[in-house]
């Protein structure tokens, strides 16, 4: 396996970082986590826009250019002979003293992993998965933006554990306010009498790669997608409600809190949805080959 670590592809017992990078001593960093699908690296352009985006935010700046990365990360797929898998991108603040001070970092890290990857199990697209909510609350937009990708992931961890202490592979987060945010890695929608909600990005929410997706595919399928405030209430009481996410695609919920949603089974709509979802991953993206 290589890896692409500052500039070179280094053998994956030599891809290491110092103890002194400000990613591993405070989460000073931002990340992607990319697919591959036959051979094809699935909306990477977007991936790296946000990836730019979240470095902007945190005065991160990328000493590569957005197409350097982008060959970088095909080149990590093509050396790895990958067509199916998972791209974990990092950009640190690189090695620096052990104070909080950025400026004493003056190289950002950057690697770039690409692997296989471990999906849901088939049974969870087929009768759909069990969610709890999180006492755990997404991290308010005034201290970080939920929309940077940053390396701070400890609030998303702790939801996460929440849910596998109540027997879940997902929880739904709640925002400050009370109202739904996201899952703990992946977005969320509510379908209710036809219509389809999701949360906008300022309730708390990623802007997720797969939740735009979903959205221009829904849209062009004739639905109507409205981006809106939702309570738990409004997930209850949907017809349909799923998941989004780079990992986990398009995964149908069918309970929230022990609440059954809908029929308790994966509706047309969502199922439409996977179809048309991994139409658009087996079809479109960059050639890494
Ligand atoms: N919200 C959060 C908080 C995320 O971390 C998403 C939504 C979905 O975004 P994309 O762009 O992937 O559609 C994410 C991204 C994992 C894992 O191992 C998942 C993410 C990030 C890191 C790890 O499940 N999801």
């Amino acid at each position: 396996m290589k890896i692409f670590l500052d500039g070179k592809f280094v053998d994956r017992q030599d891809a290491k970082i110092s103890v002194f990078d400000h990613g591993l001593l405070y989460g000073d960093g931002i990340f992607e986590g990319i697919r591959a699908y036959n051979g094809r690296i699935f909306r990477l352009k977007e991936h790296i826009d946000r990836l730019y985006d979240s470095a902007k935010a945190i005065l991160l700046k990328i000493p590569m250019s957005h197409e350097e990365i982008c060959n970088a990360t095909i080149e990590s797929c093509r050396l790895n002979n990958i067509r199916d898998g998972y791209i974990r991108l990092v950009v640190t603040r690189g090695v620096g003293s052990l104070g909080l001070n950025p400026e004493s970092c003056p190289v950002p890290t950057i690697f770039i992993i690409a692997a296989g990857i471990q999906l849901y199990s088939a049974e969870v697209y087929e009768k759909g998965m069990k969610l709890v909510t999180a006492s755990t609350r997404r991290v308010s937009p005034a201290a970080l933006s939920p929309a940077v990708k940053s390396l701070n992931y400890l609030n998303n961890i702790l939801a996460k554990i929440e849910g596998t202490i109540a027997g879940t592979q997902e929880v739904l987060m709640l925002n400050q306010e009370g109202y739904v945010a996201e899952c703990s890695g992946d977005n969320v929608f509510a379908i209710k009498q036809g219509i389809i909600h999701t949360p906008p990005i300022y309730a708390g929410a990623l802007g997720g790669i797969t939740r735009a997706a979903a959205i221009e595919l829904l849209r062009q399928q004739g639905h109507q997608v409205v981006e809106t405030q939702l309570t738990r209430y409004d997930l209850f009481v949907a017809d349909e409600v799923f998941l989004t996410g780079t990992g986990a695609e398009i995964v149908p919920v069918v309970e929230l809190d022990g609440r059954q949603i809908g029929q308790g089974v994966p509706g047309p709509i969502t199922l439409e949805l996977i179809r048309a979802y991994r139409h658009l991953t087996a079809t479109t993206g960059t050639p890494i080959f």
